[in-house]
């Protein structure tokens, strides 16, 4: 039988590889929207469906994690077999910003979906698999390499966020029998990512730099050091988790890292430039609290998932420089234009 998933955060660059994903797999596909005075579908728009069309498998809900009413509306309409929770304010930064919002999506919304899950099970019978996008940043202070075992010591209000959100997927594991699992996902990146992430950051504003549309690109600490993965490749590792004969956690990452700098270094040889001609220091892009190194041991998802990252740090660097020059070119042709 065909399966049905439903995703939180599917306008997110996650959500947008995953409903790719499972609808190359044969799902039917429903996606949780929040309501804004703009389109916010843009990552969505090569897969989108018309809903009136016979045969459409991509459906889009109007919802918000904050909203537990309309999370089990929603669950009662669209009926999933699997639900992926990826739905957060997922900015670092941000949610020093804004710890008590940060907290409501990301930590009570996780566990609204549970209820709203609970509650739907009981009523249907039918079970309903969970998947909970859980982050490297719970590690926060904890020495690499973190695997599945390593403490958490969370250093943003995003991260404690987050470590609530892995401890009542547990416990709903435990005190329900539910089949939820946590993905403990390193960082992950793609041309899809936001913007105002730090790679992103560097390679769109290296696209802009060539075309001469800026010259300069202020960032905060470049001595971080991070296990950067391909968005596309992770998706697949939440879905594997969804497969499995019975619930579990998993450490994703490609069991390599690299600091802002050599991240820099590797964007700016693409174009055959020095980053130092450009980048400058601006202090309010550091963190009241820093997480200094992130390093994946993936041997769990790699032995029991069977999966493994394709695309590495090199590839990666190259595929976001190339988008985003002929992003930058575009611009250029527009801003040419008038
Ligand atoms: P993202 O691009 O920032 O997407 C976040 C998604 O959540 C967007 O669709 C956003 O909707 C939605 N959202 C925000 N607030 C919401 C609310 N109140 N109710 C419902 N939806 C809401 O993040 P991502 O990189 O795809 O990451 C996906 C998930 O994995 C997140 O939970 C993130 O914290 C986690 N994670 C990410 C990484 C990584 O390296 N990318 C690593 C570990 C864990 P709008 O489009 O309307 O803003
Ligand atoms: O920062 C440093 C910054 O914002 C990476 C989210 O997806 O991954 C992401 O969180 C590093 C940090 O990602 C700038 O201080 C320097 O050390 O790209 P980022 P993040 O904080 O690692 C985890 C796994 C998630 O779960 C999150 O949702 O880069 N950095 N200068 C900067 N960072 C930003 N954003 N901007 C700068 O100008």
């Amino acid at each position: 039988m065909p399966k049905t998933a439903l995703i939180t955060g599917i306008t997110g660059q996650d959500g947008s590889y995953l409903a790719e994903f499972l609808l190359r797999e044969g799902y039917t596909v429903h996606g949780i929207v929040r309501r804004s005075s703009t389109f916010s579908t843009e990552r969505l728009d090569h897969i989108y469906q018309d809903p009136h069309d016979a045969g459409a498998r991509l459906f889009l809900h109007y919802g918000d994690l904050l909203d537990g009413n309309g999370l089990n509306q929603v669950l009662a309409t669209s009926d999933p077999d699997e639900v992926y929770n990826l739905g957060a304010q997922s900015h670092v930064r941000v949610s020093f910003d804004q710890p008590l919002f940060t907290a409501d999506v990301v930590a009570t919304g996780c566990l609204r979906l549970l209820e709203a899950i609970r509650n739907r099970q009981q009523a249907s019978g039918k079970q309903i698999r969970f998947y909970q996008a859980g982050s490297s940043e719970m590690y926060g202070a904890t020495a690499p390499p973190q695997t599945e075992a390593t403490p958490f010591h969370p250093r943003s209000p995003y991260a404690a966020a987050k470590v609530a959100a892995h401890w009542y997927t547990v416990n709903y594991r435990e005190s329900y029998d539910m089949f939820a699992c946590n993905g403990i996902l390193f960082n992950h990146e793609s041309p899809r990512r936001g913007e105002t992430f730090v790679t992103r950051k560097i390679t769109r504003a290296l696209g802009r730099i060539v075309h001469g549309l800026q010259d300069k690109l202020f960032l905060g600490n470049l001595d971080a050091k991070r296990d950067w993965g391909f968005a596309g490749d992770y998706v697949r590792a939440m879905w594997l988790m969804l497969q499995q004969d019975a619930p579990d956690d998993y450490v994703v990452a490609t069991g390599t890292s690299w600091s802002v700098r050599e991240f820099l270094e590797q964007a700016f040889a693409v174009v055959d430039k020095s980053w130092q001609d450009y980048v400058e220091f601006d202090p309010r892009y550091l963190r009241p609290a820093e997480v200094d190194h992130l390093h994946g041991d993936s041997s769990k998802a790699q032995q029991q998932l069977g999966w493994k990252p394709e695309v590495d740090f090199k590839a990666l660097v190259a595929m976001m420089v190339e988008h985003d020059l002929e992003m930058g070119r575009k611009e250029r042709i527009l801003a040419d234009a008038g």
